[in-house]
């Protein structure tokens, strides 16, 4: 039966982990994984979510099944954050939303139930994006493209090409979008530039799929909810997945949600029992405890504005790194300039490093970082930062 199954390559992300784990070096680093990590090189357990879930147990609840699509209060806090408590969409039942497995799981649903629209177009992802966006599509069933992104002579967005790409791609094109914090680069579009990318989608029948990750990582919520915002203005119908594993730090607890705004109260209900659908032929139903501590802690202001005080504190942590990092590097000899390692937003920059200083850097100093130059900025800290700023510098000489 298994006779010609072939051994399928690692996900690149997490092979390097292994190899990172397996390296007995006691002064390694891994810049590889996109998780944040404290100065203290520990994955945090939020003082928020703590609190919220202490409550929970408390309560022993029974572990019945809860709605095909998740719990409401879970779903409407999701919103109020991503459009804001006072946004019309809600008001006017425009805009659905389900508990999904994860920003992962919201996108494979919304990737479902777009193919089932059969609407016979491909998908389009950034060049480059984060590993799983393509996989995700094609195993959906989609043709997958690529619209031009970065930069890298700039460092930045190569805006001019990124409006050619996305206007080339036939009507009903899924875009997916990088809401805010760019994966791999770092690199985000301007409120000015997302106008002119919702013009686009409008006049060419694009369909916008926002992936937000990184919500609360660049500025702050509202700010980093722009995009998002603007699409809401616009009228269009999009998508929005959500992605609670970094800025709760509750990675393993796989909590996510699919938004989808529609036009109308009646579309939304349809197109609901729909998505329902998709949601039960892959998973029945999603899981409780995740979603109830992030419900838990977005419905009480005590709670979200604790929330909302230690996202700062990550945040804040990212650009100290990222401003030490450049000042360091320079301190260290390194004659190129890394100021837009300062410019770039969330959790990782692309470094411009080559495949073999990468390589150099992980051979000789067990520093991993992925072999594009995607180096997790988060995963710096006052420890290990002199190491690294040296060694990059070494291996850039
Ligand atoms: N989208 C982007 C851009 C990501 O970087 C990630 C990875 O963390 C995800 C989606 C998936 O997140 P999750 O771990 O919640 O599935
Ligand atoms: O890009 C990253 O490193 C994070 C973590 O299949 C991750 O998004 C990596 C691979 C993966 C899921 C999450």
């Amino acid at each position: 039966l298994f006779a010609s199954v072939q051994l399928a390559p690692k996900d690149p992300i997490f092979g390097l982990t292994e190899a990172y784990v397996a390296d007995q070096r006691a002064d390694k680093v891994n810049l590889g994984v996109g998780v944040y990590y404290t100065d203290e090189g520990k994955v945090p357990l939020l003082k928020a979510v703590m609190k919220a879930e202490e409550a929970i147990v408390a309560k022993h609840s029974p572990r019945s099944y809860i709605p095909i699509e998740g719990p409401n209060p879970y779903n409407s806090a999701v919103q109020n954050l991503l459009f804001g408590a006072e946004s019309s969409l809600m008001k006017d039942g425009r805009v659905i939303t389900a508990e999904c497995l994860g920003g992962t799981g919201a996108l494979r649903v919304g990737a479902d139930f777009i193919k089932r629209l059969n609407l016979n177009a491909p998908c389009a992802i950034s060049n480059p994006t984060w590993e799983n966006h393509r996989g995700i599509f094609e195993s959906a069933g989609f043709e997958v493209l690529e619209y031009t992104y970065f930069d890298g002579v700039t460092r930045g967005v190569n805006f001019d090409g990124m409006v050619k790409s996305l206007e080339s791609f036939p009507k009903y094109t899924t875009v997916l979008l990088h809401a805010c914090c760019h994966n791999p680069t770092g690199a985000d579009i301007t409120e000015a530039q997302w106008r002119q990318v919702i013009e686009i989608c409008k006049a060419k029948d694009l369909i916008p799929f926002l992936d937000m990750a990184y919500q609360g990582f660049a500025a702050d919520i509202e700010k980093d909810g722009i995009a998002v915002r603007l699409f809401a203005e616009s009228g269009m119908s999009f998508f929005v997945s959500s992605s609670f594993s970094k800025s709760f730090s509750l990675y393993g607890e796989r909590v996510g949600a699919l938004s989808i705004v529609t036009q109308s109260k009646d579309e939304s209900t349809r197109v609901l029992s729909q998505l329902k659908r998709v949601i039960r032929t892959n998973y029945s139903n999603p899981p409780t405890h995740g979603a109830a501590i992030v419900a838990s802690v977005l419905n009480s202001p005590d709670l979200r504005q604790l929330w909302e005080d230690e996202l700062a504190e990550m945040r804040d942590r990212i650009k100290a790194m990222r401003h030490g990092l450049v000042e360091k590097l320079a301190a260290a000899g390194v004659k190129q300039d890394f100021a837009f390692i300062e410019a770039q937003r969330g959790m990782f920059s692309y470094s411009g490093l080559t495949v073999e200083q990468v390589e150099r850097l992980q051979k000789e100093d067990g520093i991993y970082a992925l072999s594009t130059g995607r180096i997790c900025v988060a995963a710096l800290n006052t420890k290990n930062i002199d190491k690294v700023a040296k060694a990059i510098a070494r291996v850039l000489a």
